[in-house]
């Protein structure tokens, strides 16, 4: 058997068909890099600069509403429009493309422009929380895949610091969506089980890779995770999709989000960038027994608030590559979990 924990070997992702690298012994090397000083910028509770608070002007001229809670808007400029009606495929050869349709929103998470998701309270994520499954519902009721994600923090390229995410929703099943789904239900055809609940069952065994164990909800650093603290968060029963959580899930989800992003905070003491974002089955008005609900955080940081891991060379050529391991991750990430207050 390999010792996983101090030899070179490679992970299976059973979610995307794909592989990893894992180079444990390398965590061993020297390290220069300088230790950054905690950035402590202090960010006004309302910017009139900011085309996210309450009351002030976009881009296109829109006034936003005084906002108390939450705020959806369209995406003023969206990445996604309407089909056009005249818009047909095109096939020559290896050369191919195919028109698409969708729409894109802006969701503003709280009218205080210096608070992060993390920052602010367990009742008003739960807003949050509904906002999204809202979203859901309704974009779902005209489109196949809808997208709700966060950018946080200049390194992912947020725009505006601002909490606020997006929904970017479309009439196809976008390539990884289409490959999870495609995994999870050759599984569940083998096995007659969702794979995501019993990678939580499994996981619950497991202990070593788990980051934070509430009553209904599990954060894990994934077994084959490729960013350095990647962590995948999963309800503990069979989900499909965000609208079917009950009440208690919802607080309880909001507990979760708030625990595990202050834990990434704490880590090196910054607030922690990322990109995050919800899966759950296609709104494409078929029941997907096999899709189990999700979210995927990818931090893009690897030793310091300022240190990144940069997936190039034979990341980007050959396979993804990792030196931490998932469970060396987990354990420094569980060493920041606190009870939040
Ligand atoms: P990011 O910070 O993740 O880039 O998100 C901000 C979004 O806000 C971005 O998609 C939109 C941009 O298109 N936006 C508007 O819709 N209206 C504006 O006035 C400015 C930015
Ligand atoms: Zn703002």
């Amino acid at each position: 058997m390999i010792d996983t924990s101090d030899q070179p070997h490679r992970r299976y992702n059973p979610l995307l068909d794909e592989w990893v690298l894992v180079s444990p012994h390398r965590t061993k090397r020297p390290w220069l890099g300088q230790k950054d000083e905690p950035s402590k910028e202090l960010k006004p509770p309302h910017d009139p600069t900011c085309y996210l608070c309450p009351g002030n002007v976009r881009a296109t001229g829109d006034v936003n509403p005084e906002y108390a809670g939450t705020f959806a808007f369209e995406n003023d400029f969206a990445a996604l429009l309407m089909k056009s009606e005249e818009a047909t495929s095109y096939n020559n050869g290896l050369l191919h493309s195919s028109p698409v349709g969708g729409e894109c929103r802006v969701l503003c998470f709280s009218p205080r422009h210096d608070l992060t998701l993390g920052d602010m309270s367990i009742p008003d994520i739960r807003g949050v929380v509904d906002m999204w499954a809202e979203q859901i519902l309704d974009v779902g009721s005209r489109l196949k895949w809808v997208q709700i994600f966060e950018n946080k923090g200049a390194a992912m390229g947020a725009s505006n610091p601002h909490p606020h995410g997006q929904v970017w929703a479309c009439d196809y099943l976008p390539t990884l969506i289409a490959r999870e789904g495609e995994c999870q239900r050759k599984y569940a055809d083998s096995t007659g089980r969702p794979m995501l609940l019993d990678l939580v069952d499994q996981e619950l065994a497991a202990e070593d890779r788990i980051v934070v164990d509430s009553r209904h909800w599990l954060l894990i650093v994934p077994y084959w995770a490729t960013w350095p603290f990647e962590t995948m968060l999963l309800p503990k029963r069979a989900v499909r999709r965000m609208p079917e959580l009950t009440s208690e899930e919802r607080d309880d989800l909001a507990y979760v989000l708030k625990t595990g992003i202050q834990a990434y905070d704490r880590l090196f003491d910054t607030s922690f960038p990322y990109s995050m974002g919800w899966h759950g089955a296609p709104t494409d008005g078929r029941d997907h027994p096999e899709w189990q609900l999700h979210a995927h955080f990818y931090p893009p940081l690897l030793r310091s608030a300022s240190v990144r891991k940069f997936m190039v060379g034979f990341e980007l050529l050959a396979e993804a590559q990792r030196d931490l391991t998932a469970e060396g991750a987990a354990k420094r990430l569980r060493d920041c979990v606190q009870e939040p207050v």
